[in-house]
């Protein structure tokens, strides 16, 4: 199956194509390693992209945030998949004028993926090793690619002695029956080895691409590609903690959580829930590769500013005193009428007893905590120490912590965001000075202390709803942890603001439920709310971006009358 030398566009086509299958046999080879390691997280693609992650600017994380929520994962690693492919494509191209210049564009990916496998805060040197080598299965795989689309000779074929001279073809003056093409194919005249004139067909017929080799090739590298990536992603799965985790038994709490008034859960059709399910539990983290921390392994480390620096086991932490608790977690991240706020059951040790007895050296204000990837928070100590219910959790609405939310164990401290206080995969506690350590977000401009504002949105109706004229129920959520929501007022149109009526709440940990009726008339209306915490100060009307101590503002929501 000898065939004539491609047309132009195809050869462009199966060149950018070469590219793309030697990026395949990179990934597919590098995951392979990765899985051999069992260090998901030196696989090049989710290296790059937790260096990525590491390097966005504030601005670019809270538009990702706010645009994508808890998928900004996903949204990440598809857009950096999207540029892996056009990459590919471009060295592809670029191989077919110099075979040399796609091994170099290859080789600039491997060393791209070895810098971020070896900057990852809990880098190994073994982790250089997926990217490396698959870069090398990537330039193998091209130049066997270019190998095999390279023109063969047909002996058989090579134009009998009787034929017009070679150089009459080549110049084009005498134009084959079939109206061929007539120079020599491309790759002839830009390949390294230049086949001698004397052996140049006169129509191509005699030399051409061997299509079986060049399909065979190709698909032995999407083989490979394939196996490896199947093969990798298999044993990546050894470290999985899942099982583990469903057949732990957490013991019940000494000191179990407050009832749940009745009342919490105001009965509006649409309303947020009161508790919020693991499932349906918001998720920010840095975290590409869920951590597997197999609570058989974890142990906890108190040290830095204390008299007696702690080790302990999980068993040791399951055998103090568990306490139960409901306290609402938000990010700083949420905007004005967000939803980077859940609401779950904590069961946990109190964190407060734990640290007194590693004796806190005088003049000590921060603890630095760090999670098994290496992630660090950092908390001001006396949150921890003034009464309040600061823990470390084990445990989310009666099961264990789910992975993504800090399997086996992680902080909880009411009335803080989430990125000064609920570390999840914690391994580690530093009792430090802010003038010593800081913690990842405060090295990128977040303010070092950040209680959660006081902030309430509207929930039902939904922005820019229709809704009849006549009755209409309002109902909203508020939240000012550790202070409690005393009052949330509802306006319309610039009117008087009113009084909501407040759902019963079991303590000031958790967010508060809001309902007011609204005798609504014809046309379109601005529904506006603003809560008034525990300590009497009123939520600004002001406008504030999330960066760099939480959003301010009033929530609205425009709907239709009819
Ligand atoms: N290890 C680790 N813990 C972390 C984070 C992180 O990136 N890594 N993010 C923090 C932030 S910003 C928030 S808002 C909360 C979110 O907790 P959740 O994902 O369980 O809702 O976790 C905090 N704990
Ligand atoms: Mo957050």
């Amino acid at each position: 199956m000898t065939g004539k030398p491609a047309t132009r566009p195809l050869r462009w086509i199966t060149a950018a194509l070469r590219g793309l299958l030697a990026a395949a046999a990179a990934m597919g080879v590098a995951e392979l390693a990765a899985g051999v390691l069992g260090r998901a997280s030196s696989s090049p693609l989710l290296a790059v992209g937790a260096g990525f992650i590491d390097l966005t600017p504030v601005w670019l994380k809270d538009f990702a945030i706010r645009h994508f929520g808890s998928n900004d994962k996903t949204v990440l690693l598809i857009g950096l998949g999207a540029g892996i492919l056009v990459a590919a494509l471009v060295i592809g191209l670029l191989s077919r004028s110099r075979l040399a210049f796609g091994l170099i564009g290859l080789a600039v990916f491997g060393i791209v993926g070895v810098v971020a496998a070896l900057t990852r805060p809990v880098a190994e040197p073994v982790d250089a090793v997926p990217s490396a080598i698959g870069a090398l299965a990537s330039m193998a795989a091209l130049t066997l690619l270019a190998r095999s689309a390279r023109p063969t000779v047909n002996p058989s074929r090579i134009r009998p002695p009787e034929s017009p001279p070679a150089g009459q073809a080549a110049h084009g003056t005498v134009t084959p029956a079939g109206g061929e093409a007539t120079g020599p194919p491309e790759e002839w005249k830009n390949g390294p080895e230049r086949r001698p004139k004397d052996t140049e067909p006169a129509s191509g017929a005699g030399a051409g691409i061997d299509r079986r080799r060049v399909l065979l090739t190709g698909a032995g590298v999407v083989g490979v590609a394939a196996a490896g990536g199947i093969a990798g992603r298999v044993l990546l799965r050894r470290g999985d903690v899942s099982s583990i985790r469903a057949k732990l038994r957490l013991p019940p709490p000494a000191n179990p959580a407050r009832p749940v008034p009745a009342g919490a859960q105001v009965r509006v059709p649409g309303m947020t829930s009161f508790r919020t399910s693991n499932r349906d539990f918001y998720r920010v983290d840095t975290a590409l590769v869920l951590p597997q921390v197999d609570p058989r392994d974890w142990t906890l480390r108190i040290h830095g500013m204390v008299a007696h620096p702690v080790e302990m086991s999980f068993d040791d932490l399951l055998r103090r005193t568990l306490v139960e608790r409901d306290i609402t977690l938000s990010c700083v991240s949420n905007q004005v009428g967000g939803d980077l706020a859940g609401n779950a059951r904590w069961l946990g040790v109190p964190l407060a007893p734990l640290l007194r007895e590693a004796g806190i050296h005088g003049g000590a204000d921060q603890i630095l905590s760090r999670s098994f990837d290496g992630m660090t928070l950092s908390t001001p100590i006396e949150t921890i120490l003034d009464g309040r219910d600061a823990m470390l959790a084990v445990g989310m609405n009666g099961e264990p912590l789910p992975i993504a939310h800090g399997f086996p164990a992680r902080m909880v401290v009411p009335g803080l965001y989430g990125y000064v206080s609920a570390t999840k995969w914690v391994t580690d506690l530093k009792v430090t000075r802010f003038a010593t350590d800081q913690a990842y977000w405060t090295k990128r401009g977040y303010a070092e202390r950040a209680p959660i504002k006081t902030f309430s949105r509207i929930d039902v109706p939904r922005p820019f709803a229709e809704v009849k004229a006549g009755r209409i129920t309002l109902a909203g959520t508020a939240w000012a942890q550790h202070r409690g929501v005393d009052a949330v007022e509802w306006q319309v149109d610039n009117g008087p603001w009113r009084q909501a009526r407040l759902a019963p709440v079991p303590g000031l940990d958790t967010w508060r439920q809001w309902v007011a009726e609204w005798d609504a008339a014809p046309g379109s209306h601005t529904l506006r709310c603003r809560a008034t915490d525990g300590t009497g100060h009123t939520q600004p009307e002001h406008r504030e971006p999330p960066f760099p101590d939480g959003a301010t503002g009033w929530h609205s929501v425009v709907v239709t009358v009819t």
